[in-house]
């Protein structure tokens, strides 16, 4: 006889039908709260750092949810084995394919099938790296599922079966996925509606423009002998925000050749074409 795993929220924070009328003014964000589902070994593990600061803040104000599936419980056996040793021999271990596919479906016996809304991501160095575009398409969804794996990894037909989307945060190597799976909620959960209180827009920052952030300073005016460059205490505004572009353009050529060329590919300085930028329009330099 074959028992059926009860997948055992592990989420403080898990959404849960409420009893009875809601209270007036604690109705949701528009659009809805912003699901994850988090499949991993270490449930434990959540929310850690994302309880803080104001990734809590909006998961208290119930603005997203977090429910954890411990997959150690979909493994059939008495000693609950989420892991086999590589076929073809090899180091290390490699997660079920039978165990990992009962967590993925159980996570997404209640979500939408079309994967455009609700995608199931499995965080790997061998992923496509996650870029700030994928992240704006995920916080324009429902919610998301992400597998994290231990060990050598997960067997790759259950990757393939249930259609999962490989993302890597980077080219190095960690001891699983967790701390990854981390990284993408806080960057996707940040830009749901009403998580970045009166902050500056997100359209100003890094990326959004494909290019580095230009430097900040803050008082006092000199410290250790080093002064604020003194444009930014001028208050011409459009120098200012000239002297930025200009300090931004330097940083994002010297240290992300790459950012930098797909930058001047895609006309990125000569998008600006109001009176006061026009003159230095279509300037291409280096
Ligand atoms: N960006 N890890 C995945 C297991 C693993 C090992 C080998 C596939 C191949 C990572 C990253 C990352 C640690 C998550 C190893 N999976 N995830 N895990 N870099 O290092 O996302």
């Amino acid at each position: 006889m074959s028992e059926t795993p009860k997948p055992r929220s592990h989420g403080m924070f898990s959404a849960r039908p409420t009893a009875g009328p809601k209270p007036l003014g604690t109705d949701q964000a528009p659009g809805g709260a912003f699901r994850v589902k988090v499949l991993t070994i270490f449930p434990e593990l959540f929310p850690g750092p994302l309880a803080a600061s104001l990734t809590g803040k909006a998961l208290a104000e119930r603005l997203w949810t977090l429910e954890t599936l411990d997959i150690r419980r979909f493994a059939r056996n008495k000693h609950r084995t989420v892991d086999d040793t590589p076929a073809g021999g090899g180091p290390g271990m490699v997660m079920k394919p039978d165990v990992v596919a009962a967590a993925i479906d159980a996570a997404q016996a209640d979500a939408p099938r079309e994967r455009a809304r609700w995608p199931v991501i499995y965080l790997s160095p061998r992923g496509r790296p996650l870029t700030q575009a994928r992240v704006r398409e995920l916080a324009a969804g429902e919610g998301m599922t992400l597998l994290c794996g231990r060990f050598e990894g997960v067997d790759e037909r259950v990757l393939e079966a249930r259609g999962v989307e490989e993302l890597s945060l980077g080219d190095f190597v960690l001891t699983g996925g967790e701390i990854p799976a981390m990284a993408l909620i806080d960057a996707v959960v940040r830009l749901r509606p009403g998580v970045l209180g009166n902050e500056a827009s997100t359209e100003e920052e890094s990326f959004s423009r494909g290019l580095l952030e230009h430097p900040h300073y803050t008082r006092p005016q000199v410290w250790e002998g080093r002064e604020i460059p003194e444009i930014l205490l001028s208050g011409h505004h459009a120098r200012i925000a000239e002297w930025r572009r200009a300090q931004a353009e330097e940083l994002t050529k010297e240290r992300r050749p790459d950012l930098w060329r797909a930058y001047r590919a895609t006309g990125g300085d000569t998008e600006q074409s109001d009176a006061k930028t026009a003159g230095r329009a279509g300037r291409k330099r280096d």
